[in-house]
C-alpha cells in the first residue's frame, strides 16, 4: 500500500499574511510530494512496505537514510499541514492548558522556549512539543527530517505540535528572518488539534 499525498485541509491563501500561498503550493505540492514519492520508492519490496508511517519511523533506526529522511518528511509534513488553520485561537484549553502551565511556566514561557529550539536548530530541521511516555510534556528540536517518534530521537513520543524550520518553509516571504516566521506560526495554530493529539 503506497502512501499518498494528503489533501490540504484550507486552500493555499488560508494561511495569508502569516504563510504566503506561493509558499503553501510549493512546500505541499513539490517538497511533500517529493517525500512521499521518494518513500514509496524506498519502501518497494522491503518489510517497511507493509507498516504505516509510525511504525516504520518507531523502528527507523533499522532502515536505509533514504527511508529515514523521507519517512519523516511524510510524517512531519503531514502533521504539519493539520496543527495549522486559518480560524485559529490564541491559545490551547483545558486538559492541555493545564499540561503546558505546570511544564513550561505559563503559555508565554511555553512560547519563548518553542520558539528558542526552533530559532536556534541550526541548518534544517523542526521543533516539537512532544507528549513522552510519562505523559509529560517536553520540548525539543530535531535535524533534516527526524522526529519525537524516531527511536533514535534524543526526546522521544507523540509530537502534538511540530514547526517546519526548513528554509523551504519561509524563505521566499521572510529570507533570512526565521524569528518572524516562528512568531507568525503562533497566529495559525489549530489548538484544538493540538489538544486532540495531547488526548491520545
Ligand atoms: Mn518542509
Amino acid at each position: 500500500m503506497a502512501f499518498e499525498l494528503p489533501k490540504l485541509p484550507y486552500a493555499f491563501n488560508a494561511l495569508e499574511p502569516h504563510i504566503d500561498a506561493r509558499t503553501m503550493e510549493i512546500h505541499h505540492g513539490k517538497h511533500h510530494q517529493a517525500y512521499v514519492t521518494n518513500l514509496n520508492n524506498a519502501i518497494a519490496g522491503t518489510e517497511a512496505e507493509k507498516m504505516s508511517i509510525e511504525e516504520i519511523c518507531a523502528n527507523i533506526s533499522k532502515f536505509p537514510m533514504a527511508i529515514r529522511n523521507n519517512g519523516g518528511g511524510h510524517y512531519n509534513h503531514s502533521l504539519f499541514w493539520n496543527i495549522l488553520t486559518p480560524n485559529a485561537s490564541q491559545a490551547p484549553s483545558g486538559a492541555l492548558a493545564d499540561a503546558i502551565n505546570p511544564a513550561f511556566g505559563n503559555l508565554d514561557d511555553f512560547k519563548t522556549k518553542f520558539a528558542a529550539a526552533g530559532a536556534t536548530r541550526f541548518g534544517s530541521g523542526w521543533a516539537w512539543l512532544t507528549k513522552n511516555s510519562a505523559g509529560k510534556l517536553e520540548i525539543s528540536s530535531t535535524p533534516n527530517q527526524d522526529n519525537p517518534l524516531m527511536d533514535l530521537a534524543e526526546v522521544k513520543g507523540t509530537p502534538i505540535l511540530g514547526l517546519d524550520v526548513w528554509e523551504h518553509a519561509y524563505y521566499l516571504h521572510y529570507q533570512n528572518r526565521r524569528p518572524d516566521y516562528i512568531s507568525a506560526f503562533w497566529n495559525v495554530i489549530n489548538w484544538d488539534e493540538v489538544a486532540k493529539r495531547f488526548a491520545k
